[in-house]
């Protein structure tokens, strides 16, 4: 597609052009994430919406503000990042999710879910203050708007009267089906006989609408009488203060391009309902939208994936156990926020729909249900990503840790994740879980003790989090252990006279490899698979520093809380005062690229890890 710096270029076209350019926005998309994956079916879905915002509006002095940001690409090909664009989500590519660093017209930056309207609403709050005029814009989809934070907003935003536009971007679709009581609101708005009459009839009422000319009052006056009579008559959004406006065609540019700059001169907070297809304008994607919302690189022609995903993930792992368990064990439910695809649960859900909760993107209100199910004597199993767990800090320490609660959270996509970036590492579970009490903290090296695991779990009376990384390796029948896995017990894998390296999950692969290399130099290190990072497994620990002269700690999470940390803490308390080096995320957010370039970022590779032990070991010999 051509080049487009700025919106300037957009305002001079026709719609005929406008729509031409979404063709080939469209085909750019196609192209650059069949070759690099990425979110295909959500950005399908919003060309027309994104172009008809940037033709309304003026950035980068609006604000617009998208929910997720997952879809924002035509966002970024009309600002100026198309050569940026086609490298997406590698390191020498734009982000998958606005940036504020690469371009002032991203407003925010974002990557978790429900978060725009607040956002937008502290935007428009700062206008005020600051005696600005400019507009903000937030662009939130329906599966966001299963997220409680979009609640608390919408309260203090109609309420405030402040002036704010909220995009409802309606596809029905969160990652799989969209869920929920509002949804089936939404559905009722889009399916009443309004509507329909309002796609089928309304073109020339829209053109009615005055553009130019009145009086602002005089125009409101009028555009909401105008829009009130040929749009629906909302309970729900009008309670909560706002002026809704839709449902809209949001693919109709010419319609959109109208009601939008009715919404631009409103006074007052507006929602704008508006009607869009997810993967609109590839045929596998608008038939399976879902299948379609993440991919990896993939032909365009048949819509098949180029890699073959030979292996099962650790998630459908883990949720194929708990499936087996749940046969006999009646206690057993499963639960998701919105993930069922890929946390694996949808496994689960086949086999026991009873059983089986989405709650939406919930993930606060998901860990207090699992509470409540506790509470009652089931067994609740909450498969969440690392990242969108942190949503639930709070219940998880209050309520679960602090009743001593057996649920038990299978946490996916732990660690380094890769392309997704810095708003979805996984890097920060193990600090803030393992400060609360009762919690068990686990990871597995790898597939096969990842199903020992959860067959422990179920036997554990005690709130434990299982934590692993998407990919599920099996190192091997060299390194498979017949011990049963017991809470708190490390395993010695490989014995050391001059260094021990104590490693946490994907990184007991990098720590054997070191060790293998360092032998080659001259210095025997060992290796401890160090399962649990809470309870540790102190007796263990003791014996294999004592041993040597230089202990090494390696994990994929933030240095600051982590395993490592923890550990030699405890050496310090015991007076074992060993040479000391620490593997780990350094305190900085680690950007796009793939999960061996982020690990080389962070010095976690096997090589990395045995120089840096190399060049210590030599300097205490100095
Ligand atoms: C807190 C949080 N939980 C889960 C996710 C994973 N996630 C990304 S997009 C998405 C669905 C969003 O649906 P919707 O807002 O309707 O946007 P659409 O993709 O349909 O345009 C989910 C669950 C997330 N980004 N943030």
């Amino acid at each position: 597609m051509r080049e487009i710096r700025d919106s300037a270029e957009l305002k001079r076209m026709s719609v005929r052009e406008l729509n031409a350019l979404a063709e080939e926005i469209r085909a750019e998309i196609i192209e650059t994430v069949s070759e690099h994956g990425g979110h295909l079916a959500s950005n399908l879905g919003a060309v027309e919406l994104t172009l008809e915002l940037h033709y309304v509006f003026d950035l980068p002095e609006d604000k617009l503000v998208f929910d997720v940001g997952h879809q924002a690409y035509t966002h970024k090909l009309l600002t100026g990042r198309l050569q940026g664009f086609r490298k997406l989500r590698t390191r020498e590519g734009v982000s998958g999710f606005p940036q504020c660093v690469e371009s002032d017209c991203d407003a925010f930056t974002a990557g978790h879910a429900s978060t725009a309207i607040s956002a937008a609403l502290g935007m428009a709050r700062t206008r005020d203050i600051m005696q600005g005029n400019h507009h903000v814009i937030a662009v939130v989809g329906d599966g966001a708007l299963t997220g409680g934070m979009c609640y608390e907003a919408l309260n203090d935003a109609g309420q405030s009267g402040t002036r704010l536009i909220v995009i409802l971007n309606d596809n029905a679709m969160s990652i799989s089906k969209n869920v929920g009581a509002l949804s089936r609101y939404l559905t009722g708005l889009r399916q009443s006989r309004g509507y329909r009459a309002f796609k089928r009839g309304t073109r020339n009422m829209l053109e009615r609408i005055p553009v130019v000319g009145l009086p602002i009052f005089n125009v409101i006056d009028r555009v909401k009488g105008s829009i009130k009579a040929l749009l629906l008559d909302d309970k729900f959004f009008s309670a909560l203060g706002f002026e809704y406006m839709g449902p809209i065609d949001g693919h109709n540019l010419r319609h959109m391009i109208r009601i939008l700059k009715r919404a631009r001169d409103y006074q007052a907070p507006v929602l704008l309902h508006v009607v869009t297809q997810k993967g609109k304008g590839y045929t596998p994607a608008e038939d399976h939208p879902d299948q379609f919302h993440g991919v990896v690189p993939f032909f365009i022609e048949s819509g098949e994936a180029k890699e073959e995903p030979d292996v099962q993930t650790n998630g459908e792992v883990a949720c194929q156990r708990i499936t087996e368990l749940a046969e006999t064990d009646v206690r057993i439910c499963g639960i998701t926020a919105a993930m069922a695809d890929g946390t694996g649960m949808e496994l689960f859900k086949q086999h026991h729909p009873d059983r089986f909760f989405d709650v939406g993107i919930a993930e606060q209100h998901a860990v207090e249900m699992a509470a409540g199910m506790a509470f009652g004597g089931l067994r609740p199993y909450v498969a969440v990503y690392s990242t969108f767990l942190e949503r639930a800090y709070d219940p998880i320490l209050v309520d679960i840790c602090r009743n001593s609660l057996p649920v038990t959270f299978l946490i996916d996509r732990a660690g380094l994740v890769g392309r997704d970036g810095d708003t979805h590492q996984g890097v920060f579970d193990l600090s803030y879980l393992s400060m609360m009490p009762n919690m068990i903290v686990a990871a597995p090296r790898d597939a096969r003790d990842l199903r020992r695991m959860i067959d422990l779990s179920i036997l554990v009376d005690r709130p434990m989090a299982i934590r692993y990384p998407k990919d599920g390796d099996d190192l091997g029948p060299g390194i498979r252990s017949q011990r049963p896995i017991r809470v708190g017990e490390w395993e010695l894998l490989l014995n050391g006279t001059d260094v021990m390296i104590f490693a946490v999950g994907r990184m007991v692969q990098n720590a054997l490899q070191a060790a293998v290399e360092l032998m080659g130099h001259g210095v025997s290190a060992g290796v401890v698979d160090a399962r649990f990072i809470k309870p540790m497994d102190t007796d263990l620990l003791l014996e294999c520093a004592r041993k040597v002269k230089l202990v090494a700690f390696a994990e994929e999470n933030a240095l600051r809380g982590g395993f490592g940390e923890g550990a030699s803490a405890f050496l310090q308390r015991e007076h074992v005062h060993n040479e000391t080096l620490f593997f780990g995320v350094p305190d900085f957010f680690i950007r796009h690229g793939s999960v061996l370039e982020q690990q080389r970022e962070c010095g976690l590779t096997a090589p990395q890890i045995a120089s840096a032990i190399e060049a210590r070991w030599k300097t205490m010999a100095e």
